[in-house]
């Protein structure tokens, strides 16, 4: 059996078995080899080292010295932590080599081997302790290094108390070093070491840190194992007391628990690295740090490995080394105002916060106000606005006098941009000539914005003696300010000059929407969310809602987004890449939602878009501003809750004629309008014509006042969904019909026929299809429209000139309010136009209620004018005619008269022998008949006796056939008309 040594940290024994192998010891005196020393190696380095071997190597010197090592070369088999083949102990903390039992149990300060090397090594005492142990089986090529003697004097320096209580004075030295108590060697673990600094009343102390590193799990969020904390204005802090109480009493140190600061003494606790040089400041004349080292922790594998990435995993329990002075020219901290808002952060020379509880402001002074600065000062001023779920406050400050020597310092600026306020006479003549005529018509309304060119890319840098002009405002709610020295490291900078420089600048917290693109913001007052957008500026761009830090809106939003455009002919086409309006109720959205309004150049009425939007990706649809649409607004409102969302990514484009949306496959906004006459078209179809993507069709209808059109679709296949649940809205495409007072929006996919009965005599349909999100096969939207007369009243069942017009029978089950007639010749010709009333035009009882003498293609010559205006210029004609024709018939009848007469005549001569007599005879009654009564009576002559008899004749015999003859006349006279 091996004699093998069972080393594990403070706890494991020495175990020793039966078996031996000798122990050999290797000695480095500095008595033999001088401050300087030498190397040491393993044996038979650089070739493989013995099996089954256990090797000292003891490193002596006189008790003003120490021992340093450097390892160079490191090989050793076996796998960190455990090391269970071959390994290397080190020992920095012996006192003594006789009893190297008691040294092995108490003071290792670590077990090296594989390729983790150790780091460089610096011995608490005169004595350095090395022990190199290998197995029976496979070995390596072990180690070299060197080692050499250093002067323990700098570290007695201020040591009043063994092991590390250090007391730097004032009164002995003003400045000087301080670094942990094996510098420049790992620490020992175990450690808890005051360095107390004690300075002259009105002294502040300044500490540089210039290495530190101090072992802390990589990812750990506080400083956990190994720490420096450092206290401000006392030298023993309650809060000290309470953390190592509680700090000793806790056992498990990994997961320990550090007890929250509070105490107005600590500044903070450093562990881990930082970027040097670290500079911490007192405020007063007593600064106290306190170094703990507590177990020799471990790295795990994967942070091990993180180190090794940025090439110094040997530093990780470096320690630290620092400078310290006291000064009594230091920065005053009087210029930092006393009040809630202000704050000097502490550790600091002179940096502070400004913090806004509300639309703050105040001003912002050099340090040592109202003198100058001294010139080594390095200042920093957040100014921090509102940032909640409410407010974003934007910060901005504007010079009143700026004084920085540019050989000594500069003042920077983060996070901010310049904005200039000055009204601009003319538009920037960045724009084609042609722009530039429609723009001077309309210049006095668009000539007055402020120009706010915002570019919040670059730190803006200033020196020298004036003022900067305009403001400068954040990009969100925090403006960094730093007045930074130019040789901050430099000693004797221009030893001349005393005074540095001052500056003086007002700041205030204000609600502002630069953070949004705009053209314009609200010129008066920054705080309402009023953003304009110009026609005369920008062609196309984004909009969005102002949102808080976190990304989303603000709840409490009240956001008007103006959209100006130049001209009757100019359009404006608005869509979204993204919609989270947050609303449960969607149809609704009374808790946040977007609304559209406009004016028309022709009057100072605001329209509604009659459709209010919310809801998660429940898309507006595409809007395009309908004719003579001068200012368009969108309004975005949320309500005082907590649910909020991104809001939307809105693109605005203004189009004009030459737009490559419009397309010559179909009608475009720019086209005129169609007028109907709607006894010779009384009704048509309306397609997309398939589904092309990218374009946007218009075709608005105009036909007489009084009548109205009833639109069927009845065909719809287009993406989108205002019915599914959650409804999807219409993105990419929409169909919207628009009469005076009616707006619809269609898209999605309908399989039973939509109608829509227009308001007044005239409609626009906009088909506008942009970028589809889907490649499904749709074939967009057909519609049938048709030239009705609304019946104003239910109970009235006459149209007028109902000899034209059809009524339209509502069906018993049809739940329709207006009922409707269509023109006759839409009668039987195979479509139904009485829907969605009925189907009654295309019954065949109505068939024989045609007029089929006004079909429109009987009168081709007429087709370009009205019916009515052709009657209207006719009018003489048609009454002479008219006229003409009783005449002829008066003349006709006239005829006929004499005509019968003359036959009568004729059959009165033809007339047989025995109706003859029985006519004479009954002639001869009556004549006695008279003559009696003329006997009785007067005296007629025989003549007009003869006369009267032959009318009475004609009249009591021939009634029928008079008629009969009457009739022929009249049809003989209609026809000759
Ligand atoms: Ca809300
Ligand atoms: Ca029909």
């Amino acid at each position: 059996m091996l004699l093998k040594w069972q080393v594990r940290g403070q706890e494991d024994s020495l175990l020793m078995s039966s078996a031996t192998i000798e122990t050999q010891y290797l000695t480095f005196d500095m008595a033999q080899y001088g401050p300087n020393g030498g190397v040491f190696s393993s044996p038979n380095f650089p070739n493989y080292y013995p099996q089954d071997t256990i090797l000292f190597y003891q490193f002596i010197t006189s008790s003003d010295y120490r021992v340093q090592i450097d390892v160079d070369f490191f090989q050793i088999r076996g796998v960190p932590p455990h090391c269970t083949h071959d390994y290397l102990d080190v020992f920095i903390n012996v006192t003594n080599f006789d009893v190297i039992q008691n040294v092995l149990n108490d003071q290792l300060l670590h077990r090296y081997c594989g390729r983790n090397k150790p780091p460089r090594l610096v011995s608490f005492t005169n004595l350095l302790l090395l022990g190199f142990f290998t197995e029976d089986t496979q070995t390596e090529r072990g180690f070299n290094g060197t080692f050499r003697f250093i002067s323990a004097q700098p570290y007695r320096k201020n040591l009043i108390r063994e092991p590390c209580d250090y007391i730097f004075n004032s009164s002995i030295a003003k400045s000087g070093e301080l670094f942990t108590s094996t510098y420049p060697g790992a620490y020992l673990p175990w450690q808890f070491c005051n360095y107390s600094f004690i300075g002259l009343p009105g002294e502040r102390i300044h500490i540089r840190f210039l290495n530190l590193m101090i072992f802390k799990n990589l990812n750990a969020q506080h400083c956990a194992i190994d720490l420096i904390k450092v206290y401000d204005n006392t030298l023993n802090p309650p809060e000290l007391r309470r953390f190592l109480s509680s700090f000793r009493q806790a056992n498990n140190f990994d997961n320990q628990f550090l007890p929250e600061e509070t105490d107005q003494y600590h500044i903070t606790d450093l562990c881990g690295t930082y970027a040097l040089p670290l500079d911490v400041y007192s405020t007063s004349n007593h600064l106290l740090l306190y170094f703990i080292a507590t177990h020799y922790a471990e790295l795990t594998v994967e942070e091990q490995n993180q180190l090794n990435d940025t090439g110094q995993p040997l530093l990780w329990r470096f320690g630290f080394l620092a400078k310290y002075e006291f000064l009594s020219s230091i920065t005053k901290l009087d210029f930092v105002s006393k009040n809630k808002s202000n704050q000097y952060l502490s550790g600091t020379e002179c940096d502070q916060t400004i913090k806004s509880f509300g639309q703050g402001y105040g001003k912002l002074l050099s340090p040592n106000w109202p003198h100058p600065y001294k010139p080594q000062t390095s200042c920093t001023t957040y100014l921090l606005g509102l940032d909640d779920r409410y407010t974003l406050e934007n910060v901005e400050i504007e010079f009143d006098q700026l004084d920085v020597d540019c050989q000594l310092a500069t003042l920077v600026i983060y996070n901010a941009s310049r904005i200039y306020d000055y009204r601009l006479r003319s538009r920037p003549s960045t724009v084609s000539s042609s722009s530039m005529s429609m723009m001077t018509k309309k210049s006095p309304l668009y000539s007055n914005y402020y120009r706010q060119d915002l570019d919040f890319k670059a730190n803006l840098t200033f020196c020298g003696h004036f003022k900067p002009e305009g403001r400068f405002v954040s990009k969100n709610a925090l403006l960094k300010l730093s007045l930074i020295p130019n040789d901050r490291l430099a000693v004797d900078v221009l030893p001349s000059l005393i005074n540095g420089g001052k500056f003086q600048a007002k700041y205030k917290f204000v609600k502002s929407y630069h953070q949004v693109p705009a053209d314009e913001y609200d010129p008066i007052n920054p705080t309402i969310c009023n953003l304009s957008y110009y026609q005369a500026r920008e062609l196309s761009g984004k909009f969005e809602p102002p949102r808080s830090s976190d990304n989303d809106y603000f709840s409490n939003s009240n956001c008007t987004f103006n959209f100006n455009l130049l001209d009757e002919d100019a359009r404006l086409l608005v869509w979204y890449d993204y919609f989270n309006v947050v609303d449960d109720n969607y149809t609704d959205c009374p808790s946040d939602n977007l609304t559209y309004t406009y004016n028309l150049h022709s009057s100072s009425k605001y329209y509604l878009h009659p459709f209010i939007y919310c809801g998660y990706r429940n898309f507006p649809a595409p809007y395009l501003t309908f004719r003579s649409t001068q200012q368009f607004h969108i309004h975005f409102r949320s309500n005082d809750d907590s649910e909020a969302g991104l809001g939307f990514d809105g693109r605005y484009q203004f189009l004009s004629q030459s737009n490559n949306l419009f397309s010559s496959l179909c009608r475009s906004p720019f086209d005129s309008l169609i007028y109907i006459n709607e006894t010779i078209e009384p009704s048509g179809n309306i397609s997309s014509n398939g589904y092309p993507e990218n374009i946007i069709c218009e075709w608005t209808y105009v036909t007489r006042h009084g009548l109205q059109f009833n639109l069927e679709i009845n065909m719809l296949e287009m993406e989108g969904s205002k019915t599914k649940d959650p409804p999807q809205g219409c993105q990419s495409s929409v169909l919207r019909i628009h009469s005076e007072l009616r707006t619809d929006d269609l898209c999605g996919q309908q399989e039973k026929s939509y109608y829509f009965l227009t308001d007044s005599h005239w409609f626009t349909i906009q088909f506008i299809s942009l970028n589809r999100q889907t490649k499904e096969p749709l074939r967009g939207f057909q519609l049938l429209w048709t030239v009705v007369q609304v019946k104003s009243n239910e109970t009235d069942n006459e149209c007028l000139l109902s000899n034209e017009y059809f009524d339209c029978k509502k069906a018993s089950d049809s739940a329709i309010t207006n009922s409707f007639c269509i023109h006759r010749s839409l009668l039987c010709d195979g479509q139904t136009h009485c829907q969605p009333l009925s189907n009654d035009d295309e019954l065949s009882s109505s068939c024989f209620l045609m007029i089929p003498t006004r079909s429109r293609f009987s009168l081709p010559i007429l087709s370009s004018s009205s019916s009515s205006s052709f009657l209207h210029q006719n009018l003489i004609i048609i009454i002479i005619i008219f006229i003409l024709c009783i005449i002829m018939l008066f003349v006709a009848i006239i005829l006929v008269f004499l005509l019968i007469k003359m036959k009568r005549r004729e059959q009165e001569m033809e007339t047989p022998k025995e109706i003859k007599i029985e006519q004479q005879r009954q002639k001869r009654v009556r004549r006695r008949q008279q003559q009696q009564q003329q006997q009785q009576h007067q005296q007629q002559d025989n003549l007009s006796l003869r006369k009267k008899s032959t009318q009475t004749y004609l009249d009591d015999d021939d009634d029928n056939s008079q008629d009969l003859i009457g009739n022929h006349t009249m049809e003989q006279a209609v026809t000759t008309v």
